[in-house]
Order: structure tokens, then C-alpha cells, then sequence
């Protein structure tokens, strides 16, 4: 197969990409007669070429589910979190049930271009049905989508009484990042402990970390400053992810001036979940009402690796999603006041080269020569349009085949202008 006439993200000229197998073989300058006879040339015209989008942040083991057996009337994390548990009581799921939803949500974010995902899955279920479910999903799904799962234990490490056990086992049945959510553990004694914990399996078990940290409005919330330190003490940031962060918007400048000094030197990772934390934070705020949204551009601006995620597709935390990346890139700009033209412009490495830093994908990730053709195509020439219009992914191809097309959708206007 051969893409003529492509663009490729941030570079200028037209290239024709040539895939031969599962790889791509060469990419040179557009040339006229280039695909000719070849029976599988596709004339992009211009259009935009990149890596497949990084989905570095969902929870597919809770995907549509949102209603069920109730909806979060209040909007915020612990409600979901309670719901979540009484969902767990109420509806006895078997592990295909399960499976089934897992499947649905990844479909969607294959349509929309995206071929990398971390998953959290819950593991304060002592059954862990819902990490076996996961374990076979991405086993099944591995020709279309690269799975990563991290070990969530979501009503707490300490707060669940089996918390740790249940952890430590899901390390041992294949789980591939150990996760924690310290700002719920009872107490911040607690919470540090939780960290400490996590980094400590992570050594032991040879696995990466994510955390959700911070996912409140609370500016004593500081569970980030242990992760980052921990992690600069035993040299391992390029393996640990902060996701939400949410309490940095609420930290004082002061703190948050020595905080990132920490972060500059402990090379972690970020995930900001634009969509989801607008949603859920600022839930007991009368107005003025925060946006609860971690400091993405001035993390950017220091050096700091973030990518985008979109955390939910309908759940007991989010009732909305459809896995469409672009989507949360525009709002996360907005959110984020990254709306000026070099943030538009570069916008799509925050779900592309940045989220795949975050999961640690180091080899054969980009539009290049002797990587394996895996790549995607968006209907639009400009990357400043790519964000307004939000493109929609019109290729999907992996190993050298198309697994998605999409034919944008044609208007007729009836106007005199
Ligand atoms: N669990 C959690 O603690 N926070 C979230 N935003 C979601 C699940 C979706
Ligand atoms: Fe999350």
C-alpha cells in the first residue's frame, strides 16, 4: 500500500508513505506518478498523518454502566466511588458481562484512532473478576489495540480491608501497573503509606505506577509531593505516572513554586482528564467555582511530560464519552487557556507522542522509516484546523491494514452566500 500526497503532523512538504507488510518501507517526497499501477495507492491530498492516538487513562472494566443501579446526583468522585461498590453488591456481573462492556468501550476508541490504552481496573473486588475479564480482553484484542493494565484498588489500599492482599495478587496475575488513590485512604498518615506501598511493589514486582492522586478540591490534599519525591529518591520517575492531580489548581503559588522543583528533577509523568475532572470537581464550591483541573500548561512550559485522557465512558463518575480524543484535546485547551496558537498547532502530541511516553512505549512509535505501519489519518491539511473542526479519523491502519475507514459526513447548503 502506498499514501500519497500525506501530510505528516508538525512537518512541513507532502510525502508519499510507502507500507510494505506490516511496515513502513520508505516515506519520500510526493511524487506525481508515484503510486501508479499500485492498486492500493491512496491519494490523501494533503491530509494529516500521525501515530495512532494514546489513550493513557480509562477505566473500561467500569464502561457503560452510568445509571445503574442508580445516578451520581452529585457530580462527585466519592459519590461515584460509592456507587461503584453498591454496583458491585447489586448486579452480580459474570466476568463475560464484564468482558462484554470492556469490548464495546474499546471498539469506540478504535473508531476514533486510537491503538495504545491504559485501563485501570478495580481490584477491591475479592473475586477479581473484573482484572481476569481484562487480562482476557487484552489478550483478544492485541491485533487491533495495546493494552495496559493498571491494578486499581479503588476503595482504598488501607481503607479496604483486604486492599494490599488483593493488590499484591493482582501483581501476580499479570496486572501491569500498580495504581492507588491515596486521597481516599481514611487519613494522610494513610495516604503517604498507600504511596510508599505502591512504589515499593512496583521494585519488587518489576511493574510501572500510576496513581490517581489528588482527585479532590482539596488544597491540603499533597499526595503528589510523596509520589515525586519517592520517586526521585529511588530513581524511577520514567516510570511513574500522577494522574488528575486535581488539588494542584487549589495549592498556593508558594507551594506550588518548591513543588515544581521536585517535579522538574523526579521526571514523572502526567495525565490530566480534562472531560471528567470539569465534571466532577468543584462540586462543593458555591461561586466562584474552580475548574479542578491540574496545572497542565505550566507543567508543559517546565518540562514536564502530559498527556490527555478522557478517564470515562459512561460511568457511575461520567455520563457521557465516546472515546473520541480529539474531543477532550479541544475542550482541555479551553480549560486549560492553552487556546493560543502554538498550544492549538502542537496540540495532538498530548494524546499522541506524550501519552505514549507515559506508558512507556519506547521503540517503533511515530510516522518513520523501518517502523511497523501503524498509523492514522485525519480529515483535515492543518493541524490549526485539525483542533477547530476536530477532525474526525478517516484511517485507521495497523500492521499495514486499514482497520478502520470513515467517510466524512457531505453537506448541501440551500443558502445564497
Ligand atoms: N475512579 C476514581 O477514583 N476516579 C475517577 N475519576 C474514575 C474512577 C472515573
Ligand atoms: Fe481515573
Amino acid at each position: 500500500m502506498i499514501l500519497q500526497n500525506a501530510k505528516i503532523y508538525g512537518q512541513a512538504g507532502k510525502w508519499d508513505i510507502a507500507i510494505n507488510g506490516e511496515e513502513i518501507k520508505s516515506i519520500t517526497p510526493a511524487a506525481n506518478n508515484s503510486g501508479d499501477g499500485d492498486d492500493n495507492a491512496v491519494d490523501l491530498n494533503g491530509k494529516i498523518v500521525l501515530p495512532p492516538f494514546v489513550e493513557p487513562h480509562i477505566h473500561l472494566d467500569y464502561a457503560l454502566t452510568a445509571g445503574t443501579p442508580r445516578w451520581n446526583k452529585s457530580g462527585s468522585v466519592f459519590e461515584g466511588i460509592e456507587i461503584w461498590s453498591e454496583r458491585k453488591q447489586i448486579v452480580k456481573e459474570t466476568k463475560e458481562d464484564i468482558k462484554q462492556r470492556a469490548l464495546k468501550a474499546i471498539k469506540m476508541q478504535i473508531k476514533h484512532g486510537i491503538q495504545h490504552v491504559r485501563t485501570h481496573v478495580d481490584v477491591s473486588d475479592p473475586t477479581l473478576k473484573g482484572l481476569e475479564a481484562l487480562l482476557e480482553v487484552k489478550e483478544e484484542v492485541k491485533p487491533w489495540m495495546d493494552v495496559q493494565l493498571v491494578a486499581l484498588p479503588q476503595e482504598g489500599l488501607y481503607t479496604h480491608p483486604k486492599g494490599e492482599e488483593l493488590l499484591e495478587k493482582a501483581l501476580k496475575m499479570g496486572a501491569d501497573v500498580v495504581g492507588g488513590i491515596p486521597h481516599y485512604e481514611l487519613t494522610r498518615e494513610d495516604g503517604v503509606r498507600s504511596v510508599i506501598k505502591a512504589l515499593e511493589l512496583a521494585e519488587k514486582y518489576e511493574k510501572l505506577v500510576d496513581i490517581h492522586c489528588d482527585e479532590i478540591d482539596d488544597e491540603q490534599s499533597r499526595y503528589l509531593e510523596v509520589l515525586a519525591a519517592e520517586a526521585l529518591k529511588l530513581g524511577i520517575g520514567d516510570r511513574v505516572t500522577a494522574s488528575h492531580t486535581t488539588a494542584m489548581a487549589s495549592y498556593n503559588d508558594a507551594y506550588t513554586y518548591k513543588l515544581f522543583q521536585t517535579l522538574k528533577k523526579a521526571n514523572i509523568h502526567f495525565v490530566a482528564l480534562p472531560k471528567a475532572n470539569l465534571h466532577l470537581q468543584g462540586r462543593f464550591d458555591n461561586y466562584p467555582k474552580r475548574r479542578g483541573l491540574t496545572r497542565v500548561k505550566e507543567l508543559l512550559e517546565a518540562g514536564v511530560n502530559v498527556s490527555f485522557g478522557l478517564d470515562s465512558i459512561m460511568d457511575p463518575w461520567y455520563p457521557l464519552g465516546d472515546g473520541n480524543l480529539i474531543h477532550v484535546v479541544e475542550i482541555g485547551l479551553h480549560a486549560c487557556h492553552m487556546t493560543d496558537y502554538d498550544n492549538i498547532v502542537t496540540a495532538l502530541e498530548l494524546i499522541t507522542t506524550n501519552g505514549a511516553k507515559t506508558l512507556g512505549i519506547k521503540e517503533g512509535y511515530g510516522v518513520k522509516e523501518g517502523n511497523k505501519a501503524n498509523l492514522i489519518v485525519i480529515d483535515t491539511d492543518s493541524e490549526y484546523e485539525a483542533i477547530r473542526t476536530q477532525a474526525p479519523v478517516i484511517y485507521s491502519i495497523r500492521n499495514g491494514e486499514i482497520i478502520v475507514e470513515t467517510k466524512p459526513a457531505e453537506t448541501t447548503m440551500n443558502v445564497p452566500f
